[in-house]
């Protein structure tokens, strides 16, 4: 494809052809065959399945006609510099002349090369360059949906959505709005997502049916996708054979059983020839698993990745295992231990399609955790790396929260100690990066419009999670804001770093202090409540009383968690003083005046903090006052609406947990600040 662009600016129009190289027979997404760090060769296409069959929709050649010439350069150009086969899915920018060059091996890298223009904009017409080129780190870059398509009577639409009702359902039927989901496979193309799961992993009884009868609302979904690379997953629940097929078990060694995943299965690939896989959560908070039949989930697991198999899908299985009935009065039970000791002892008997969906961190999702140890205890298995779009506990998308500081900061930890692989690593040798979607039917797609930022820093962080979260905020503030043609761009840009560049932290800051977590209202997880959870079944407490708060997670004295992370880590963790602040209540129980690293006693930094935390949400008040005619006036207005909302809640997080403190401590804030 070749042709002419025109400049939203005065400039003269510019010239961009896109091309395939002459390799261009290279394998798709997951069927390059590489090693594993355990040696194995993950999941391989077989020749002539459906895997190969995975293309973008442009199947016409375009003849570029003069501008040929430039496209015969551009492939010396990479040739020379030793550009060798691009993948499925890299590509090349290249400059030889006068027109800017896209190479790929295939149409998905001709995609990506595109929105790789998009993001340069002007920059992709200065100069002449030589070959750049890009490829992604991770193979897999995968959105969750957890959409429902009934409306649940207690989660609603969407579960923990925070932008509207469902794109792909409305009260149990198809959307009718085909474009929106056509738009939605643009979007997730231009973030670099490649994957998608389409409905909530606690499968209800409509919802499993997508599996079976309503299949056809599956492979149409799949149609729409298509066009931008993007393969459709569907969770299923594993009592499917039982509730769908009307067999007395779903025991996964029994004969029936497996012949009725074997022939779903088939029936699926009918329908959808590149259909990715299921998605399964197993014996979790309810949902039905292997356990009941004294099975394990490596047998659970491999059971529907045997069917699978032969069309190249993949079983995402979640590690997401704990027991949701605990007696708070035991202290002895460990939520952070659960997914550990259940799936660390199966290493090595999943399939090779199996792939192990972990939570960033061992409980779930909050504001602060420590990465999981499950990360660094399966090196004979696919793991991919689970994180939280949608804002459940990092306030909702009524907050600003921008999320990719912490999500690098966990892709850049390393599990084995500095130096050593890291949790991206991992997951780029695996199953890759999975990621609960933040989008929902909402006019600005993810509620609070600055929520955009998120979805888009996911995908890009799952293509390179070497990128800085400064610079993939600039990438989205450049694509949203073009503040290049404001009436202030210095001003538009400094003003949205500065709301955006620190918003975890001050999230964090007046919420749950130190990594202890929780606090949230139970049920909706939204808003301060302290000891909401903290005699209930959930296993997530703080133990604070008149002397100290935290979690004694020691090997000496407590749970023994840390025990179950490699050295460095298991000794870091272990030891009062190696501990990081940011993470000592979430490792040990400490009297109020304990003494941090910063020099702070702990009572005190929370106080600090929570004072801090609020004024930094008013500040990021005033700022976006300033940007009043600089933005789209419907953006300023909803953002202006919630940053109201998230003050108020913001100042009831301060006032609650400081007067929670200050009654069970007794210790007055050393700047005599009202603590209520
Ligand atoms: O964080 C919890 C959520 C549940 C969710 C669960 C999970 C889909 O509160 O709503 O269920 O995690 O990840 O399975």
């Amino acid at each position: 494809h070749g042709g002419t662009v025109r400049r939203t600016g005065d400039g003269p129009p510019v010239q961009l052809v896109l091309a395939l190289t002459a390799h261009r027979s290279a394998a798709r997404p997951d069927a390059t065959p590489t090693a594993t760090q355990s040696g194995r060769t993950p999941n391989a296409a077989r020749p002539g399945s459906p895997e190969t069959a995975v293309r973008p929709g442009w199947t016409e050649a375009v003849d570029p006609g003069p501008l040929g010439v430039n496209v015969d350069a551009a492939r010396a150009d990479l040739a020379a510099a030793g550009g060798g086969p691009l993948g499925p899915e890299g590509f090349a920018v290249v400059r030889p002349g006068e027109v800017t060059v896209v190479l790929a091996d295939d149409q998905a890298g001709l995609l990506y090369g595109l929105f790789q223009v998009v993001r340069l904009g002007e920059a992709a017409y200065g100069p002449p360059h030589p070959a750049r080129v890009h490829r992604p780190a991770m193979r897999r870059r995968m959105l969750d949906h957890w959409d429902n398509v009934d409306v649940h009577p207690v989660m609603g639409q969407v579960e923990r959505g925070y932008a509207g009702g469902s794109i792909f359902w409305r009260a149990g039927h198809p959307r009718r709005d085909r474009d929106r989901v056509r738009a939605y496979g643009r979007l997730l193309a231009a973030c670099g997502v490649n994957a998608v799961s389409v409905n909530n992993v606690n499968v209800h009884a409509t919802e499993a049916r997508l599996l079976t009868d309503r299949l056809d609302e599956v492979a149409e979904i799949a149609d729409l996708l298509r066009p931008y690379g993007i393969r459709v997953h569907l969770s299923v629940t594993f009592a499917a054979p039982v509730v769908l097929g009307g067999l007395p078990t779903a025991d996964p060694l029994d004969e029936a059983v497996r012949e009725w995943w074997a022939e779903t299965t088939q029936r699926v690939y009918a329908h959808i020839p590149d259909f990715g896989g299921y998605v399964v959560k197993a014996d979790s908070e309810g949902q039905p698993g292997p356990f009941s039949y004294g099975r394990d989930h490596a047998d659970g697991a491999n059971l529907l990745a045997g069917p699978l198999e032969p069309y190249g899908g993949v079983v995402h299985w979640r590690a997401f295992v704990y027991d949701h009935r605990q007696d708070w009065r035991d202290r002895s039970t460990d939520r952070a231990r659960a997914a550990h000791d259940h799936f660390a002892p199966l290493d090595g008997r999943f399939r090779d399609n199996v792939i192990v969906q972990v939570k960033h961190g061992p409980m779930d999702f909050q504001t602060r955790e420590p990465v999981s140890p499950v990360i660094a205890a399966m090196p004979g298995t696919r793991l991919a790396v689970e994180f939280q779009v949608t804002q459940e506990y990092t306030g909702q998308q009524q907050h600003v929260c921008y999320l990719a500081p912490w999500w690098s900061e966990l892709l850049r930890f390393a599990p084995w100690g500095d130096g050593e692989r890291t949790v991206a690593d991992v997951a780029a040798d695996g199953g890759g990066l999975v990621a609960v979607s933040n989008v929902g039917d909402d006019p600005f797609w993810t509620g609070h419009p600055l929520a955009q930022a998120n979805l888009y820093a996911f995908g890009r962080l799952a293509w390179d999670p070497k990128l800085r979260p400064e610079a993939v905020l600039d990438e989205w503030l450049d694509l949203t804001f073009a503040p290049a043609t404001s009436a202030d761009p210095a001003l538009l840009r400094r003003t949205l770093h500065q709301i955006m560049d620190d918003s975890w932290r001050s999230y964090e800051r007046y919420t749950a202090p130190l990594g202890v977590g929780f606090m949230v209202r139970p049920g909706h997880h939204y808003g301060p409540d302290v000891d909401g959870y903290e005699y209930t079944p959930w296993g997530t407490y703080h133990f604070a009383d008149r002397d100290g708060v935290g979690v004694d997670r020691t090997r000496a004295t407590g749970t023994g968690f840390t025990g179950q992370y490699p050295p460095p880590w298991s000794q870091t963790y272990e030891s009062l003083a190696a501990c990081p602040d940011e993470l000592l209540l979430f490792f040990h129980h400490v009297p109020y005046d304990h003494v941090l690293h910063s020099g702070s006693t702990v009572v005190q930094h929370i106080y600090d903090t929570h004072f801090d935390g609020v004024a930094e949400v008013e500040a990021t008040c005033r700022r976006w006052e300033w940007l009043a005619g600089l933005v789209d006036p419907t953006v300023h207005a909803r953002v202006t609406e919630r940053l109201a909302e998230q003050l108020r809640c913001a100042q009831e997080w301060r006032d609650q947990v400081n007067a929670y403190f200050h009654r069970k401590s007794g210790v007055p804030d050393a700047h005599g600040r009202p603590l209520h």
